[in-house]
């Protein structure tokens, strides 16, 4: 495809948000995917979040493996900060440059073979380590780039474009992220953007690994019948166990609903989330009853979805290891070499 670049101009009536940005200045490239992509939705939710937030576009760190889901921060903040690294990559790239600037907000965009094939211990260790972040797996099932063949998050049993039967047993990155210690997982569809874009927004405020697996079939690979990732498919198994609906402010905000059906949640840094419960049996504070209760409804074929798990609680990979409160490239000559006798210090601190 040609590319064309996208006029700067807007209509001078665009609403705008707190900054004064409309939603034109969190976009970014032409898409080059195939039409009707799951990818370019969860890009229009992404721009959509941050436009929500007024988040300011430099305060951003885009950072992405290989893949059609991986090329989508090409798509959204072109006035953000981007890496697009290598096949599997980019937890650890992103868990660097967090370590070296922790001011920034910091957006993992990845594939299921980027995260859960080549990219998998990768993906283990920054949940596991707790790096603030928000983490999305774009999850069509099969290697889009490649042109389709199965990943390891195809379902057992479910069927390729040309009939072939996938005889692997599938990873499930939201159960395996729930085992890791991740302090925000939940899961979403490419085609719901009222569940997916609240999602994000509580991603992105949630200081510590925040994991968000979005179903996002693959029209040119995986949208067939005996596909487990088409958009039929996820829309006749979708278990939407919460909704979140008004969320994220300091302030309590009053809601009208009935008793029972709305749980508030306050976070470490004061913030709130409100969730709108679609099950009454599910509390997504429980990370056992979670992972049992994902499992059950595997077992039947369903795809369970919302805000499913969330410990208010969560620090970040900064706290467990006690490092410098300020971003390394604002520290002076006297704070990155404090001398010769700190130096003699921490030796002796190790013999
Ligand atoms: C080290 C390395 N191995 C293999 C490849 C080939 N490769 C490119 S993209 C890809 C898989 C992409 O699948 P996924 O992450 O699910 O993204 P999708 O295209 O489906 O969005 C593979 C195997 C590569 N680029 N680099
Ligand atoms: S091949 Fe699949 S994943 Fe890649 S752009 Fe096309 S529809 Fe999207
Ligand atoms: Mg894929």
């Amino acid at each position: 495809m040609t590319y064309l670049t996208k006029p700067k101009f807007h209509h001078p009536s665009l609403p705008t948000n707190k900054l004064g940005f409309t939603r034109r200045d969190y976009e970014a490239g032409n898409s080059t995917l195939c039409a009707g992509c799951g990818h370019d939705s969860i890009s229009a939710a992404i721009i959509e979040a941050c436009y929500e937030l007024a988040i300011e576009p430099h305060r951003v760190a885009k950072i992405s493996g290989i893949g059609c889901s991986s090329k989508t921060p090409d798509y959204f903040l072109g006035q953000s900060h981007g890496f697009n690294s290598v096949h599997g990559r980019m937890p650890s790239v992103l868990t660097g440059a967090n370590l070296a600037n922790r001011d920034l907000i910091y957006l993992g965009v990845s594939g299921d073979g980027d995260s859960a094939s080549i990219g998998f211990g990768q993906f283990a260790h920054a949940m596991r380590r707790g790096v603030n972040m928000t983490y999305i797996v774009e999850n069509n099932g099969v290697y889009g780039l490649t042109k389709g063949q199965f990943s390891a998050t195809a379902d057992r049993g479910s069927k390729s474009k040309k009939g072939a039967t996938n005889t692997d047993s599938s990873i499930d990155l939201v159960a395996i992220a729930l085992q890791l210690g991740a302090t925000f997982v939940g899961r979403s569809f490419s085609g719901d953007k009222t569940q997916l874009v609240p999602l994000i927004k509580a991603a992105i405020e949630h200081q510590g690994a925040a994991f968000i697996d979005v179903i996002s079939p693959c029209i040119a690979f995986n949208n067939h019948e005996g596909s487990t990732k088409s958009f039929d498919y996820v829309r006749e198994h979708n278990e939407a166990v919460n909704m979140l609906d008004i969320m994220i402010g300091r302030e309590t905000i009053k809601v009208d609903y009935e008793p029972g059906k709305v749980v508030t949640v306050q976070q470490h840094d004061g913030t709130y989330l409100r969730l709108r419960k679609l099950n009454d049996e599910y509390d997504p504070s429980d990370r056992l009853a979670a992972q049992n209760f994902l499992a059950r409804h595997a077992a039947k074929g369903e795809v369970v979805t919302g805000l499913l798990y969330i410990d208010p609680e969560a620090d970040d990979l900064h706290a467990h290891a006690g490092t410098v409160k300020a971003a390394l490239n604002t520290l002076g000559e006297k704070e990155l070499c404090p001398g010769q006798g700190a130096l003699d210090k921490l030796n002796a601190g190790l013999r």
